[in-house]
């Protein structure tokens, strides 16, 4: 009787130790899973804030390779290194900083339609309605998204002819009401009225929002391409936008291999052409503007920001205009299909 009663207890006593073994070790799983992800979590929360901080020193890095180095460079070795389109890649101690360069002439600034007084600049709402036409918008079309645009801007409540002021936008669903001032950034422009989203991302990879009332000269040494439109609409001064095409197609093709020297080389070009109204104030070869693209990579962090600087090659600094946050902030490349689309747009008329 004894031995099969201590035989019953050891049992209880081996079955109990292994139930609060299993529990025990349970546990302990439980715990180093949470204490690992605890260590992971502190690792990106460091790696986040030490890119945050290498963005910013990014930042500086650019404005003084702006006002030193960059500034340095003859006009046609800065087109020349905006149009290779080739980053500058500095390495730090656990990861890199990218620094990509872009001709900010190369895109419409936004913020151009009212100048620095405030007031409607006519001659830039024109050059706006030329590259809605060019995208393929009709005349009467491309000119009210203009106004509407100039609205948007104008401290005032006048609505110009089919533009939109706060009435206009207070009966759209959810109702919201203009901005009266410059744009934040360029999606600002899908909120205009007459926009809509197969719009926005026609005009996306052509607009861009940078200082109050500046139109950088495009420079045709720098320019893409596939960009031929916003040369053709700077052209401008024609019956139909698309007329100044053949001109701005004739400066590209006849570009030598180390550029234009000379404004007076794309006068002639210009004025070869014979098409009349032409106006070559608007292109040049000179930077003035430029879009920078810093991407910080620091083991698993990654920062992108993406900033404007209007009024390099003056004597002045060059002057902060825009910042933004990710990838979507900084002017995309054209995209085969739209690319395709506006081309052969283009080459119809
Ligand atoms: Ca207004």
């Amino acid at each position: 009787m004894m031995r099969r009663g201590s035989k019953k207890e050891q049992g209880t006593v081996l079955l109990t130790t292994l139930l609060i073994m299993t529990i025990m070790a349970a546990i302990t799983v439980a715990l180093m899973e949470d204490i690992q992800i605890a260590v992971k979590r502190t690792i990106n929360v460091q790696a986040y804030a030490q890119a945050d901080w290498q963005a910013d020193g990014a930042e500086d890095f650019v404005r003084a390779y702006l006002t030193t180095d960059f500034a340095a460079l003859p006009e046609a070795g800065k087109a020349a290194l905006l149009g290779a389109r080739e980053p500058l890649v500095l390495p730090t101690l656990e990861g890199t900083i990218t620094v990509t360069l872009k001709d900010a002439s190369q895109c419409f600034n936004l913020n151009a339609l009212i100048n620095s007084e405030g007031q409607e600049d006519t001659d830039a709402v024109q050059e706006f309605a030329r590259i809605a036409e060019l995208l393929g918008l009709p005349q009467n079309q491309a000119i009210s998204l203009a106004n509407a645009l100039v609205d948007w801007q104008d401290a005032d409540q006048q609505q110009s002819p089919n533009g939109a002021e706060d009435g206009t936008y207070l009966r759209k669903n959810p109702p919201y009401r203009t901005a009266d001032t410059a744009l934040r950034g360029p999606e600002e422009l899908r909120a205009i009225h007459g926009m809509d989203e197969d719009l926005w991302e026609l005009f996306k990879p052509f607009v861009c929002t940078g200082r109050t009332g500046e139109r950088p000269p495009v420079n045709v040494n720098s320019l893409p391409v596939e960009r031929l439109l916003i040369l053709a609409a700077a052209l401008g001064g024609t019956e139909n936008a698309a007329d100044a095409v053949p001109a701005a197609s004739a400066l590209l093709q006849q570009r030598p291999q180390t550029g234009y020297t000379s404004q007076e080389q794309l006068d002639n070009i210009v004025m070869g052409t014979e098409v009349e109204g032409l106006n070559t104030a608007r292109i040049g070869i000179e930077v003035t503007s430029v879009f920078v693209e810093v991407v910080t990579e620091l083991g698993p962090a990654e920062r992108v920001r993406s900033y404007r600087f209007d009024g390099l090659g003056l004597d002045d600094t060059p002057q902060l205009t825009y910042r933004g946050w990710g990838r979507e902030t900084f002017r995309p490349e054209i995209e085969t299909q739209i690319d395709g689309e506006s081309e052969t747009e283009v080459d119809a008329r």
